[in-house]
């Protein structure tokens, strides 16, 4: 099994990690490869594509491979199975845990696997959970979200994912979440991780918009955060979210 991807995130762990998303469905080739190379100068550890709404194969591949002239791996973030494509480096491959619809928790990925192993990507176990506004990925996903305020539930969930073996947990909003995940509900989740002594990676992302969020969700225990929505308006912003992610100002 490759890992190569992996491995160089958490290598990155102590220092924090950064990742620039790019939403196919509103994303040119042109502005993937601007939207890159910003995230590569900046200091992100890898690009995350992948989407809800929008995504076919042709345009996934071009803007892959325009990501990639940035020197980051690409790392697949799908919807569906239509959000696959051979020319990236890794994919998440995700379990969403708080779906009802049981083709999110174990049919899609029966779907995909086999289609992973012939294109040869690395594949990392992730527990994908969706925790207040949920965005197009909850109501796509059939997810019941947990309440914003509820770290309990989402520690719960956190943890089941850890034992299941997940790699990566990832706490979303859903893009452009009105809110991003408050910092007491990250840190009930970092509490419970540490009694496992989970060596995997804590993400946290959607809706946060600003560096004093990006701040607040890494004090909070997150080993790294996704940024989208604001990378797409201003790709220059994404200087000002690292710096804060990793605290260099
Ligand atoms: C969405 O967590 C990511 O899957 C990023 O969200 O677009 O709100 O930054 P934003």
């Amino acid at each position: 099994m490759k890992d190569r991807v992996f491995k160089k995130l958490l290598e990155e762990k102590k220092n924090k990690i950064h990742l620039t998303l790019i939403d196919p469905d509103k994303t040119s080739p042109e502005m993937a490869r601007l939207i890159s190379l910003s995230a590569y100068k900046a200091g992100s550890s890898a690009i995350l594509i992948g989407g809800s709404l929008g995504v076919y194969e042709p345009h996934l591949t071009e803007l892959v491979k325009s990501c990639k002239e940035s020197g980051l791996p690409v790392i697949l973030f799908p919807g569906n199975i239509n959000g696959l494509t051979a020319s990236a480096d890794a994919v998440l491959f995700m379990l969403l845990l708080n779906s009802d619809d049981p083709y999110y928790v174990g049919g899609v990925q029966a779907q995909a696997a086999p289609i992973i192993l012939r294109m040869g990507l690395e594949t990392i176990p992730t527990a994908y959970i969706i925790i207040g506004h949920g965005g197009a990925a909850g109501y796509i996903g059939k997810a019941r979200p947990i309440p914003y305020e509820r770290g309990d539930i989402a520690a719960a969930y956190s943890l089941a994912g850890a034992m299941l073996g997940a790699k990566v947990i990832y706490l979303e909003a859903g893009s452009g979440a009105p809110y991003p995940i408050p910092p007491q509900t990250i840190s009930l989740v970092r509490r419970a991780l540490d009694q496992i002594e989970y060596n995997g990676l804590l993400i946290v992302g959607g809706g946060i918009n600003s560096p004093e969020a990006a701040r607040e969700a890494i004090k909070a225990g997150a080993d790294g955060i996704v940024n989208g929505t604001i990378v797409e308006k201003d790709p220059n912003s994404i200087y000002h979210m690292i710096k804060a992610v990793k605290n260099e100002n």
